[in-house]
C-alpha cells in the first residue's frame, strides 16, 4: 500500500516522515526535476509512505507544486496524510479541502498545537474531524508524539463520509458534466478534476485535454466562464469564496481564540 504525506511547506512534514517511517524503500528525484523524493517504509510496516514536495495550492505555481499535482494525477496510490499546521489553520485548510476533494481516504496529521497554543488558540479536535469527516490526530512531529496513533490511523482507516463544499447550484451541474465526460476514461475524481480545471490548473487542464479532447474540454470550460459572468462573477472567484466560507465556519466551530490574545494577533 502506498501512501502520500502531503501539506503546506514547513509545516513539519520532514519531522513527521522520520517519525513515521523506519526505513527507506527509495531515494532519487522526482522525474525530470532535481527535487528529492523520499519513499519510507512505515515503522509498522504496513504501507510505504511517499514524500511529497510542501505546496499550498495544487494550482502549481511552483517546481515543487507542480511535482505534486504530477504525483496526483498520474501515480497510484491508496490514502493520502495530510500534515496541517494548527496554528495557520485557515491557510493549511485550503489546501485540505482540495485534498478531500481528491476523494480518497484522508487523514490529518494537526501538528504545531505548542504554537497554536502559544497565540492563544485552542483547537477544538472533535469538531475539526466532524466537519471533515476525517480523523484527525494531534502530532508534535518534532518530538515524534501522536506518531504511533496517526500511522495506525493511516494503515487502519478508509473514510467515506468526507465533507463535500456546496459550490453552488451552476458550479455543481458542470461537474455532474464532467463526470460524463471522463467517468469512463479516468479513475480521477471528477468533482477534483473540474474545480481544479476552474482553478486554471495548467497540468490539470493537459491531462483532461489528452482524456477528453481539447475542444470538448476548452469549451466546457468557456461555457462554466460565460455562466458565471451572467452572475458577474469568475468561476475560479466562485470556487475560491465557496471554499473560504467553509473554512471560516470550520474555524468558527473548531477554533477558540482566548480573549486575552486577540489583541497581540490582529
Ligand atoms: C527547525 N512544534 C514546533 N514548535 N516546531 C515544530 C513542530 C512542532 O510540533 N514540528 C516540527 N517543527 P520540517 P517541512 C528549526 O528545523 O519538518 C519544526 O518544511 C531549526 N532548525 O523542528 O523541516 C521543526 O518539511 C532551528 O524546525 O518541516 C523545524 O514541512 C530553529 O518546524 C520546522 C528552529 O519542520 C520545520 C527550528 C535548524
Amino acid at each position: 500500500m502506498e501512501i502520500a504525506l502531503l501539506g503546506n511547506p514547513n509545516t513539519g512534514k520532514t519531522s513527521l516522515f522520520n517519525h513515521l517511517t523506519g526505513s527507506y524503500e527509495y531515494v532519487g528525484n522526482w522525474s525530470g526535476v532535481t527535487i528529492e523524493k523520499k519513499v519510507g517504509v512505515f515503522k509498522n510496516k504496513k504501507a510505504n509512505l511517499v514524500d511529497l514536495p510542501g505546496a499550498y495550492s495544487l494550482n502549481p505555481l511552483s517546481a515543487d507544486e507542480a511535482v505534486v499535482t504530477e504525483y496526483l494525477l498520474q501515480d497510484e496510490f491508496e490514502k493520502i496524510v495530510n500534515i496541517v499546521d494548527a496554528s495557520q489553520l485557515r491557510r493549511n485548510l485550503l489546501l485540505t479541502l482540495q485534498l478531500i476533494e481528491y476523494e480518497k481516504p484522508v487523514v490529518i496529521g494537526l501538528n504545531m498545537m505548542d504554537v497554536a497554543t502559544g497565540y492563544g488558540k485552542k483547537i477544538k479536535i472533535e469538531a475539526l474531524l466532524n466537519m471533515l469527516g476525517c480523523p484527525v490526530v494531534a502530532i508534535s512531529a518534532r518530538k515524534g508524539e501522536g506518531c504511533t496513533v496517526l500511522a495506525d490511523a493511516v494503515t487502519n482507516h478508509t473514510n467515506t463520509s468526507l465533507l463535500k463544499v456546496d459550490y453552488g447550484k451552476m458550479i455543481e451541474q458542470y461537474i455532474c458534466e464532467m463526470s460524463s465526460l471522463v467517468n469512463q476514461k479516468t479513475n480521477l475524481s471528477a468533482r477534483w478534476l473540474t474545480l481544479q480545471l476552474i482553478e486554471g490548473n495548467a497540468s490539470v487542464l493537459k491531462h483532461l485535454h489528452s482524456l477528453a479532447g481539447k475542444m470538448e474540454v476548452d469549451d466546457f470550460l468557456k461555457r462554466i466562464e460565460a455562466a458565471a459572468n451572467k452572475i458577474g462573477k469568475e468561476a475560479a472567484q466562485l470556487v475560491f469564496e465557496a471554499r473560504r466560507n467553509v473554512v471560516e465556519d470550520i474555524l468558527a466551530s473548531a477554533e477558540i481564540m482566548e480573549e486575552m490574545n486577540k489583541e497581540v494577533l490582529t
